[in-house]
């Protein structure tokens, strides 16, 4: 790893860290810095709805769906609303592609990012008080400043992304992006309101005895996952699957694993979506030296042909992942 990477030390907070490592951002701006602030502090009052959800009414279904056709909790829709008022009210992001819109928003012409955002992923565990998260993905727009956002601007390949990140609502909140050196883990501080490095330069270890993969659907899984699956069990591996994408990686980062969405009879390209789940996973995995694949190739190199195309992903520790690929 080389000695950019390292930062601050343990403790260092968000708003220091990010100032004191402005030069480690592509095309070092501060408008990116900015950036990354405002998705923080969106972070800090989702936190806050998220923690008071069995107190107040905000629990349950809305009764619409979202693009995917899944029935939106009333917290996605919140988190969704966050998550974009402040990335319109900061003026640096030019469209906003998100889990819960049809079609991406367009912001600010003058805006030089493009952020791809699952508000709130796993929010079927929402009612059930299991953790939850958000991903989010920051790209560089293509076409000039000023000018109307154009297909290639949103459609960029996951190598393309500048930063990306997530949020885990857990037992405590962390914030885990990378800026392409090295993966950076903040905890939450509730009380003084703000995020603390506490995890520098996560490393996934590059082998792991831990699966992830919803095995209610083993019948209809492709012959060579029902293979790896067998393989792990005559490992003694141990199965762990919380059900909430964030959490499952954010495990398998610090532990070492493999978490699988593969092909099913519901979903023959897997469930999750590239733009604003798989990506953003993909890069931090290999920023920690993890992979991620679709099974055949490698995440970052798919080119989306749709906002909310679907892929098949396979994403954790390196060994795990070359493994369930060779079958
Ligand atoms: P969501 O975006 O509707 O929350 O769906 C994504 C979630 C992931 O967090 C999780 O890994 C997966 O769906 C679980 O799906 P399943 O219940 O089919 O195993
Ligand atoms: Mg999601």
């Amino acid at each position: 790893m080389e000695a950019s990477r390292i930062a601050l030390p343990i403790g260092t907070a968000l708003d220091r860290f990010i100032k004191n490592n402005q030069d480690q951002f592509a095309y070092a701006s501060g408008e990116l810095s900015q950036l990354l602030r405002d998705i923080a502090l969106a972070s800090k009052v989702v936190n806050r709805e998220v923690n008071k959800a069995g107190l107040i009414d905000i629990m349950g279904p809305m009764g619409s769906q979202n693009t995917a056709g899944d029935e939106q909790q009333k917290l996605d829709v919140l988190a969704n609303i966050r998550f974009t008022r402040a990335l319109t009210k900061g003026g640096e992001a030019c469209a906003l592609i998100s889990e819960e819109s049809e079609s991406f928003a367009d912001l600010n012409n003058d805006g030089k990012y493009v952020i791809a955002i699952d508000p709130l992923d796993g929010s079927s565990n929402i009612d059930v008080n299991v953790s939850i998260g958000t991903i989010f993905s920051i790209y560089r727009r293509k076409s000039e400043i000023g000018t109307p956002i154009q297909e290639n601007d949103i459609l960029q390949r996951g190598s393309e992304q500048i930063v990306a990140g997530y949020v885990l609502y857990g037992s405590s909140t962390m914030m885990v992006f990378t800026t392409g050196h090295g993966v950076q883990g903040f905890t939450y501080e509730p009380s003084l309101g703000e995020y603390f490095l506490s995890h520098p330069n996560m490393q996934m270890p590059e082998e792991g005895k831990i699966y992830s993969i919803n095995e209610g659907s083993y019948h209809s899984f492709p012959a060579p996952v029902k293979g790896y699956i067998e393989y792990c069990k005559e490992k003694n591996y141990t199965g762990r699957y919380i059900g909430s994408l964030v959490a499952d990686f954010h495990r398998n980062l610090l532990k070492g694993g493999i978490y699988i969405y593969p092909p099913t009879a519901k979903d023959p390209n897997g469930k999750l979506r590239l733009m604003y789940e798989c990506n953003a996973l993909a890069f931090i995995a290999e920023q920690a030296g993890g992979k991620a694949s679709d099974g055949k190739q490698r995440i970052l190199d798919i080119k989306p042909t749709t906002l909310h195309q679907r892929v098949p992903f396979f994403v954790g520790s390196r060994k795990m992942v070359e493994k369930a690929e060779s079958l």
